[in-house]
């Protein structure tokens, strides 16, 4: 049984103030008996916030971010055991809006991923094709190079370590949901693949996550699938109400 993960991703919002509110808010509505891991990744500002917030409950810390080197004279990036320092379980890598606006590539994102894991943290590794990408019949195709070349090198054994996120390009705040058939078709590729490039059991235990305008009226229809086991949710993590509705689809 693969645990169901629902994780919010805050991308750039919310100050420390807010983040103390909505991290305040959010706490007591979600069920921590309910049998679903929920996991928190605010801006790199306020995660010492989150963290002491979270403390003795069984939420968890992400980053939305890592570099793969560990330190050193590069300006401006944190590192994996610097997110471990700061209180993170999970890290989310190679999210669209990284390989969009920043430049990220497979390879990239290979190296933060082995960095990440390396020091013990789960990593939430984003895949997703473009509309362009759906529409030209290359999904499968895209989905398939991601994985390959975003796992380069990385051993079976890992695999349990990571939970994979997949987010349609097309679906993200756009308020266009894939439906449940076209994610689990996604899904079910995706699950398939790494059991080819591992093996079925250990595909069998790897999270995968549903992401992309993921809202209180759709969760239960995406949880209702055979190979979603979770969700990355943006827009509605902001709101403590959506993402509590969220996190108790199953209620
Ligand atoms: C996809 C998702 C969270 P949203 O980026 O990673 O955001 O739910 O706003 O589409």
């Amino acid at each position: 049984m693969r645990k169901p993960v629902i994780a919010g991703n805050w991308k750039l919002f919310k100050k420390s103030a807010e983040a103390q509110d909505l991290v305040t808010n959010i706490l007591p509505l979600v069920k921590e008996t309910a049998g679903v891991e929920i996991i928190i990744a605010p801006v790199f500002t306020v995660l010492g916030k989150v963290k002491d917030a979270i403390d003795g409950t069984s939420v968890m810390l992400a980053a939305q971010n890592c570099f793969w080197e560990e330190e050193g004279a590069y300006t401006g990036e944190v590192s994996p055991g610097m997110l471990r320092d700061a209180g993170c379980s999970h890290v989310i890598i190679g999210h669209s809006e990284r390989r969009q606006y920043f430049g990220e590539t497979d390879a990239t994102v290979n190296k933060k991923i082995t960095a990440a894991l390396s020091t013990g943290l789960t990593v939430i590794f984003c895949i997703g094709e473009t509309l362009a990408e759906r529409e030209s019949g290359k999904t499968f195709d895209i989905l398939n190079s991601q994985i390959r070349d975003g796992l380069a090198g990385i051993r079976r054994e890992d695999i349990s370590k990571m939970i994979i996120a997949y987010e349609p390009v097309w679906a993200i705040g756009t308020g266009k949901t894939a439906s449940n058939e076209q994610a689990q078709e996604a899904h079910s590729h995706i699950r398939a693949f790494l059991a080819g490039l591992y093996d079925h059991d250990a595909a069998e235990t790897v999270r995968i996550l549903y992401g992309g305008s993921v809202k209180p009226e759709n969760i239960k229809g995406l949880m209702a699938q055979r190979d979603i086991d979770g969700a990355l949710v943006g827009g509605a993590s902001l709101n403590a109400d959506s993402f509590a509705a969220i996190a108790n689809y199953n209620e």
